[in-house]
């Protein structure tokens, strides 16, 4: 038995170091790993799918790892097995400094049911881990049932973490300024739960407050396509405030998607998005690659920064040489 089948039965067998290593590999950008993360990813998908992918979106220091650790305790506490992606945006600029992530969730880091791992987002447009998607397969095949997202909301990721999960849920600090929080068209109308953090102390009245100036907001949207309005809650990751409630919500959710047949419809458009973005991927890197493109390459650069070529026409030369010459299977 290859490396790659040894890891991919230790991965199904549910070893966590297993699944730790076979997602660096689906991870690496080195080519020669590519085809053996293809045929790992390939033989996990009939095994994926069944579980409740859950988005926790919200503006930094919003309470999200916090909260996803006492979640997680509970969700485990369940008898369900629990997956954290966390993809920390920071870690693009500084090359990876993700232990804020790891130590906000010591005690589920810490449980034998639970596995954590931080993914950089690395440039990957839209803030989602450039191979999170693929490592939610890993993780269901690695029988995780409970996988939940961790991205921060900066206004533009939300779609993609929409296009990723199941279920999202967005959560506000009370009075931090809504404009701040991203309370715009856009990030409502993709959640399907908004709950408030940090509900204790002098918070609590604040929140309670906030709570009803949103629901009178929410009442102006459009309901999502399944046809309801996100609930709105009040959490305590400290005293463990509505935490229960909102885990409720959750499952509920999760059910009805499942039993109205919604969850299928929904995996089935992101399977079309992935598609997609899988395609664009794999031409980007034909191209990247392509000999007599990275050849002209520094000398029209060199003329579109020195205005002698506007971008458009650089493009379309280059493009042309794609096509023309090199590899004839991009
Ligand atoms: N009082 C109180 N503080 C909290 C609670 N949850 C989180 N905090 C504090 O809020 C701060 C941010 O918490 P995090 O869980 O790291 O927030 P985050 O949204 O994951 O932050 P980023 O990952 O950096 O975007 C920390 O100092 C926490 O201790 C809570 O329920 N109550
Ligand atoms: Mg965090």
């Amino acid at each position: 038995m290859g490396a790659a089948q040894e890891m991919l039965a230790a991965l199904l067998d549910g070893d966590r170091s297993a699944l730790a290593r076979a997602i660096t590999l689906i991870e690496s950008t080195r080519e020669a790993d590519a085809q053996v993360a293809r045929s790992l990813l390939e033989a996990c998908m009939p095994r994926s799918g069944n579980s409740a992918r859950i988005g926790i979106t919200g503006i930094p220091g919003a309470g999200k790892s916090t909260l996803i650790d006492t979640l997680g305790l509970r969700l485990l506490d369940h008898g369900h097995r629990v997956a954290v992606l966390a993809i920390d945006p920071s870690s693009a600029r500084t090359g990876g400094s993700i232990l804020g992530d790891k130590t906000r969730m010591e005690r589920l880091a810490q449980h034998p049911g639970a596995f954590i791992r931080p993914t950089a987002a690395a440039g990957h447009l839209g803030g989602a881990g450039r191979r999170t998607r693929e490592t939610i397969v890993l993780c269901e095949a690695a029988g995780y049932d409970r996988i939940i997202v961790e991205t921060v909301g900066t206004g533009q990721n939300e779609l993609e973490a929409d296009a990723l999960t199941d279920i999202t849920v967005l959560l506000l600090i009370a009075g931090a300024g809504d404009e701040l929080q991203g309370i715009k068209r856009g990030i409502m109308e993709s959640a399907d739960v908004i709950a408030f953090t940090k509900c204790d102390g002098e918070m609590l009245a604040r929140a309670r407050l906030a709570q009803r100036e949103l629901q009178s907001a929410l009442q102006l949207l459009a309901p999502r396509a399944h046809g309801q309005r996100p609930g709105t809650y009040l959490t305590s990751a400290l005293t463990g405030e509505g935490i229960d409630l909102l885990i409720a919500e959750v499952e509920r959710l999760a059910a009805s998607q499942t039993d109205s047949g919604y969850l299928m419809q929904r995996r089935r458009q992101q399977d079309l998005l992935w598609l997609d973005h899988a395609v664009t991927e794999a031409l980007k890197a034909a191209f990247n690659r392509h000999p007599a493109v990275a050849a002209a390459l520094p000398r029209l650069q060199k003329a579109v920064v020195e205005q002698a070529l506007s971008p458009f026409a650089a493009a379309d030369e280059l493009l042309a040489l794609f096509r023309t010459s090199g590899e004839p299977h991009p």
